[in-house]
């Protein structure tokens, strides 16, 4: 098999302070409520990229190191993802693709993995596919940053939000003939205020149950309808704090918005309990360090064991003092807000 050039893109994970959980029913990965996210700097995902001269053959892809399939469990959102931006090539039918990627963080621990992982594939994919690694010439060619953030989206709902940088919002909406899009826009640049997210690893273990499982469940939980009704106001205060780098504000409204996302999980028909007890008593913890020491710190969980911490700089080493001394924490990730993808020709 020939190949044209080869390209690079690197996408940080996210973290969410409005958590997206659910899905519209009928819909393509379209969110049941908005979110807003922090993107990250150094927990990111690597991935080179070409597209075959022929029209032959299948998608060719190696994930840390690894070969993986189609039926493979860490290869089928990557295939399907890559049959998606193939038929959007110029040519009459689809060339496939060779891929390698590998993600600079433990995958599968409450670290947005798939989030890094399909933002980059997008960003790659869609550079091999024009052969260009200029941004610009991208956009001139129908897939600015708008358009890659959607098409992110689609291979993995949170993987929008990391195609930008900063503080970025992904708008939920029922989609129409029109406007099939969903909106995803960077709300203020990572140096509007540059916080950090320092990661507690309490394990470096796949989690038991899959987020897009998590995602179909959430509409048997009886809090679930509560959740969407207050989420607004809790995106309005976010939203504020954020505009007003108000740390106190911010930290109490995410770690609420945290616990409320868990609840709804926790209290589905098919209950899911992504914190461990290492999780919960890192939360009182840190609780406790805020309280007692006056550390300004606070927490926030994806859908895994491991805590996120959300402070600013100055607050560092104290932090990292605290977790040393913690058991249970068995890795500390020191990461930050950042400016979103890079993307480079080989
Ligand atoms: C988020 N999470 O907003 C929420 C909070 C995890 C907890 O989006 O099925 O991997 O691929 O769209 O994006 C994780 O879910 O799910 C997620 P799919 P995804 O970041």
């Amino acid at each position: 098999m020939s190949y044209g050039p080869r390209f690079k893109a690197s996408a940080p994970s996210n973290i969410a302070l409005v958590k997206y959980w659910g899905k519209l029913a009928g819909h393509q990965q379209v969110a049941a409520n908005s979110s807003l996210s922090m993107t990250l700097s150094s927990c990111e995902a690597v991935t080179t990229c070409r597209v075959a001269t022929e029209h032959s053959g299948d998608h060719i892809v190696t994930f840390s190191g690894e070969r993986v399939t189609r039926d493979h469990k860490d290869g089928r959102k990557i295939f399907a993802h890559l049959d998606r931006m193939a038929a959007l090539a110029d040519t009459d039918s689809p060339r496939p693709f060779e891929v390698d990627t590998y993600n600079t963080f433990p995958t599968s621990a409450g670290i947005a993995s798939s989030a890094a992982g399909l933002a980059a594939l997008t960003i790659a994919a869609a550079a091999a596919l024009k052969n260009t690694a200029c941004w610009q010439e991208l956009a001139e060619q129908g897939f600015g940053r708008p358009v890659l953030a959607d098409l992110a989206r689609l291979g993995s709902g949170s993987a929008g939000r990391s195609v930008l940088g900063g503080y970025v919002k992904w708008h939920s909406g029922e989609p129409t003939a029109g406007a099939p899009r969903q909106k995803i826009e960077s709300l203020w640049s990572a140096d509007h205020w540059p916080l950090c997210d320092t990661i507690a690893v309490l394990s470096g273990n796949e989690k038991a149950v899959s987020s897009t499982d998590a995602h179909r469940e959430v509409w048997t939980s009886p809090l679930f309808d509560l959740r969407l009704a207050t989420l607004p106001h809790t995106l309005r205060v976010i939203e504020t704090a954020i505009a007003e780098r108000d740390i106190a504000a911010l930290g109490e409204a995410i770690e609420q918005e945290a616990v409320n996302m868990h609840a709804v999980s926790m209290t589905a028909k098919r209950p899911i309990t992504f914190p461990s007890d290492r999780s919960f008593a890192l939360m009182a913890a840190i609780k406790r360090w805020r309280q007692k020491d006056g550390l300004k710190v606070y927490f926030t969980l994806d859908a895994g064991e491991n805590v996120h911490i959300i402070h600013e700089p100055d607050q560092l080493a104290g932090l990292l003092e605290r977790l040393r001394g913690f058991a249970g924490v068995i890795d500390t990730l020191c990461d930050k807000i950042g400016e979103g993808p890079r993307l480079e020709a080989l």
